[in-house]
């Protein structure tokens, strides 16, 4: 084994609008793999792009931090309206105020860039006020430099796929989700998919751990997206920034998987103030 780490990340767009992105974190030897998989992602989602951009840079493995996965439960909603419902009090548990939170919910929901179009990074927002603090809202902040062990990755695989839960989207979301909530000064994450196909959502938070949705959204709608919620008096923006796209992690530890926890029971659990929801 070399002593580099390839960062590999993908765009794709067509007439400027962004269609996908995909980013890993990968020995030499996996590399070649990687990015024959992220050309074939790039033209997978039903539209052409005209544009596909492939970004490779060397890490030295000394420059990775280690970090170990979110605890992971599946929260057990039917539909849209208690979905969303769900996120939002959630997140108000974890300390976001009440109007930021629907205030989220609604930009993800109705295309969060100022075009109304979906954005390529997440929104960066004050959890006291709803601020969008991101410079670029059109783009977003994208984080970067992420990914599972491959010993991490074959145990995730194992631990959701036997949990119900197969697809490749969830093991990624996992990833960037435990990157982001040791973030410094962010305090929870809202995500969910842009892929019409794919309803699924997630509130996290280095406390209450990766609590997915499994509807954020009705099937066909095109709106996704992510927002990084901020203590924002006591977070400097660039070196949270800088920590998103630059820093190297990798998980390397598998959490808890929970399947079909209720939302009161989610709710009560966290409040409750145990730190992780264990199986
Ligand atoms: N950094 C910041 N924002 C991103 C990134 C990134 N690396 N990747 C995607 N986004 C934003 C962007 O606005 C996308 O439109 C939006 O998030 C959704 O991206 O447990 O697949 O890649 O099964 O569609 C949730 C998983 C799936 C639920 C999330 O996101 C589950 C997903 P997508
Ligand atoms: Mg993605």
């Amino acid at each position: 084994m070399t002593d580099l780490l390839y960062s590999i990340r993908m765009r794709a767009s067509a007439n400027g609008a962004h269609i996908s992105g995909s980013e890993r974190l990968v020995s030499s030897e996996r590399a070649e793999g990687i990015i024959r998989d992220m050309c074939g992602r790039a033209v997978s989602r039903g539209v052409m792009p005209d544009d596909i951009t492939i970004t490779v840079d060397p890490m030295t493995r000394e420059s990775i931090q280690y970090e170990a996965a979110l605890d992971f439960v599946s929260v057990q909603v039917s539909c849209v309206h208690e979905g969303r419902s769900f996120a939002v009090q959630m997140l108000e548990h974890i300390g976001v105020a009440p109007e930021a939170a629907r205030y989220a919910v609604h930009i993800v929901g109705s295309g969060a860039a100022p075009s109304g179009a979906n954005m390529r990074g997440a929104v960066i927002m004050d959890a006291q006020n709803g601020v969008r603090l991101e410079q670029d809202q059109e783009r977003g902040v994208r984080v970067s430099r992420f990914d599972w062990t491959e010993s991490a990755h074959r145990n995730v695989n194992r631990a959701l796929s036997s949990a119900g839960f197969p697809h490749f989207r969830t093991q990624e979301a996992l990833a960037l989700a435990s990157k982001v909530a040791r973030a410094p000064g962010v305090l929870a994450e809202l995500c969910w998919s842009d892929d019409p196909d794919y309803t699924a959502g997630y509130v996290s938070s280095a406390r209450a751990g990766y609590m997915r949705i499994p509807f954020m959204k009705k099937p066909g709608d095109a709106h996704g997206g992510r927002v990084f919620f901020v203590d924002a008096q006591n977070t400097r923006l660039d070196v949270l920034i800088t920590y998103l796209q630059s820093a190297a992690v990798l998980i390397r530890k598998v959490g808890s998987v929970r399947n079909s926890v209720e939302p009161h029971w989610a709710l009560e659990h966290y409040a409750s103030g145990s730190t992780h929801v264990r199986a």
